[in-house]
């Protein structure tokens, strides 16, 4: 039996729920199921352990019934309600409803109608006419389903840092562990923080490479070797997720590190700077080119020196400007996870969060951190809940008593919605009173430009709006982002003392790192927050961090980097004042 971890068992979740909506369950049932995957995303203990324990229900939304069938699954790698389903549904099926433009209705009536299972069948389908001449489809129905298999071509099929990145360590973690590996590292956009991978790639030095070939076939997530080579293996992994395992010489492991880590543009581009030098760059070393000689292979370090420049930090990699810093000796010191200090953005149960204040402080004291502001959504979200005048009033009454316990320090917060004019919630009077405001975007996507533009400059003229929440509101391979002029938007930032957010949380990663790129030029001020539902996904900073550091952020110009006054005292609200 394959072995199962957090991604893998939250796929099959994931999978289920979906097949449970294209068979036309009721919602509450099926939503269940996304809710327990996305809580065992988040579960930041392996869910192995917590299943020996017999802890699978401390994961919240994973009850009796559920903790029962995820233990079906480490057992036998199903449960009765998904066989029971997978008899009458193909579970690709699922794949469809990832396609921009079908739902589960038209899945399902793709398959009843026309035994359509998969995208490829989908695309036969489309390209013969067929889709368009089903009942309730169209010419346009057809024309937007082809743009959206374009689109989930693109970027859908790709898996999240958060879901790869455990995984590749583990697999890393276990191949380094091998009797004949001398090292073992993750390699590609993995070990460049990229916010989704493609696959995972771990790269290995070894002087026996048909045992590390074994080794790699026989890793316990594996369901099926793609292919095996001498020195290359591909397995497709319990998470759905492709490995691809490398051996190479120890005395080639820099210059294969180098290459094997990418990006391909990175890469094409070191190799011009080389012929430039009259050198060659491959992933057996660096050699000259008139003699074929070997100067240099074993490290990285080795290899860019030979090249005339520092070594870039993998995330900076994408041929953005790190040669010509890395040239001029002036590559930035960027971020690290142990810079944080404390998290600028998280909710409770007072609005939609499922953790209360005191969850979450305890969260914040076991990640060492010094502050966290609660920041629940504002009157105008009462969808969920948001907090009018006495709620804050009680939340504000009960955070002085946490306060006066000692431990972290929960600042009085709030995460305010720009609406159609650039305007929020609450009147300055209330705004004032907060220790610290973020306000985002909730609404308005598919608005033009200038409309999205002018509601950012607007609310940044406010003088209580210390910070930009996940300020494009994209969602990676769901939502695009919400277009503006992103120079304006960072000379208003820098301009007014606004700090934009990167939100930590796995699906927004927003800002990206092309923008954060960007803000940087501008010297903008940066805010850090997991957008925390729940107290564990207070681990996502580390995926936030990734980003950042893609986005040449350095320490100094983050936030929450400053102990509690000194961050205060950079807040607009306090230098305006
Ligand atoms: P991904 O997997 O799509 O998220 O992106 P990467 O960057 O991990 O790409 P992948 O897995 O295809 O290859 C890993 C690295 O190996 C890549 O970043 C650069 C290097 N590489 C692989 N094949 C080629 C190639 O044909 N040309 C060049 N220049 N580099 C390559
Ligand atoms: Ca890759
Ligand atoms: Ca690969
Ligand atoms: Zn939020």
């Amino acid at each position: 039996m394959p072995e199962y971890d957090n991604p893998a068992i939250a796929a099959i979740l994931d999978t289920t729920a979906d097949l449970l909506e294209i068979a036309g369950a009721d919602r509450f049932r099926f939503l269940s199921y996304h809710k327990a995957a996305h809580a065992v995303r988040a579960w930041p203990e392996d869910i192995n352990a917590l299943a020996s324990q017999e802890r699978l229900t401390d994961i919240p939304g994973v009850g009796k019934k559920l903790a029962a069938n995820i233990a079906s699954i480490l057992a036998r790698g199903s449960f009765p309600e998904f066989d029971e389903l997978t008899a009458e549904l193909p579970p690709t099926l699922v794949a469809l409803m990832q396609v921009p433009g079908v739902g589960p209705k038209k899945a399902r009536t793709l398959y009843d109608r026309l035994g359509v299972t998969s995208i490829d069948d989908l695309e036969v389908a489309l390209a013969d006419g067929r889709v368009a001449a089903l009942q309730g489809f169209g010419d346009r129905t057809a024309v937007n389903i082809a743009a959206g298999i374009q689109s989930y071509r693109t970027f859908g099929a790709r898996t999240l840092l958060a879901d790869a990145l455990p995984l590749a360590e583990k697999v890393a973690d276990s191949l380094r562990a091998h009797p004949a590996a001398l090292a073992a590292e993750t390699a590609g956009s993995v070990r460049r923080g990229k916010e989704t991978v493609g696959d995972i790639d771990v790269l290995v030095a070894s002087h026996d490479s048909p045992a590390i070939m074994e080794a790699a076939r026989t890793l316990p997530i594996v369901t099926r070797v793609l292919a095996s080579g001498e020195t290359k293996t591909s397995v497709e992994t319990t998470a759905g997720l492709q490995v691809d395992v490398r051996v190479v010489a120890p005395d080639e492991w820099g210059a294969a590190l180098q290459y094997f880590t990418g990006s391909a543009e990175h890469n094409v581009r070191l190799r011009e700077i080389a012929k430039g030098l009259g050198l060659k760059v491959s992933e057996y070393g660096v050699f000259r080119v008139d003699t074929g000689e070997r100067c240099v292979s074993d490290s990285e370090e080795a290899v860019y020196a030979a090249l005339g420049m520092a070594t870039p930090p993998p995330e900076l990699r994408e041929n953005a400007g790190e040669f010509e810093s890395a040239v001029a000796g002036t590559l930035p010191t960027l971020v690290t996870l142990a810079d944080i200090l404390g998290d600028l953005h998280c909710h409770t149960t007072a609005t939609d969060g499922k953790s209360t204040l005191e969850a979450n402080k305890a969260k914040a004291a076991q990640l060492g951190y010094e502050y966290l502001a609660i920041t629940d959504h504002a009157w105008r979200l009462r969808m969920v809940g948001g907090l009018d005048l006495d709620d804050l009033e009680r939340q504000w009454a009960r955070i002085d008593e946490l306060n006066a316990e000692g431990g972290p320090v929960l600042l009085k917060s709030i995460e305010l919605n720009i609406d159609d004019e650039g305007g929020v919630d609450y009147p300055e009077e209330v705004l004032s009173r907060f220790d610290v405001c973020i306000a985002s975007l909730h609404s308005g996507w598919g608005q033009p430009r200038e409309v999205g533009t002018n509601r950012l400059l607007r609310a940044m003229e406010n003088p209580y709006i210390d910070i930009i929440g996940h300020p494009t509101g994209r969602i990676l391979r769901r939502r695009e982002p919400i277009e503006f002029d992103m120079d304006a938007i960072c000379e208003k930032a820098a301009e007014t003392g606004t700090a934009l957010e990167i939100d930590a949380y796995p699906d927004r990663l927003d800002l990206s790192d092309a923008h954060l790129r960007i803000a940087m030029r501008h010297g903008v001020r940066i805010s850090m927050g997991c957008d925390a539902h729940e107290a564990s996904q207070m681990h996502f900073m580390r995926y936030g961090i990734s980003t950042a550091r893609r986005g040449w952020v350095t320490p100094d110009v983050v936030l929450n980097t400053h102990p509690l006054e000194e961050m205060l005292a950079l807040l607009k609200r306090n230098r305006t004042a």
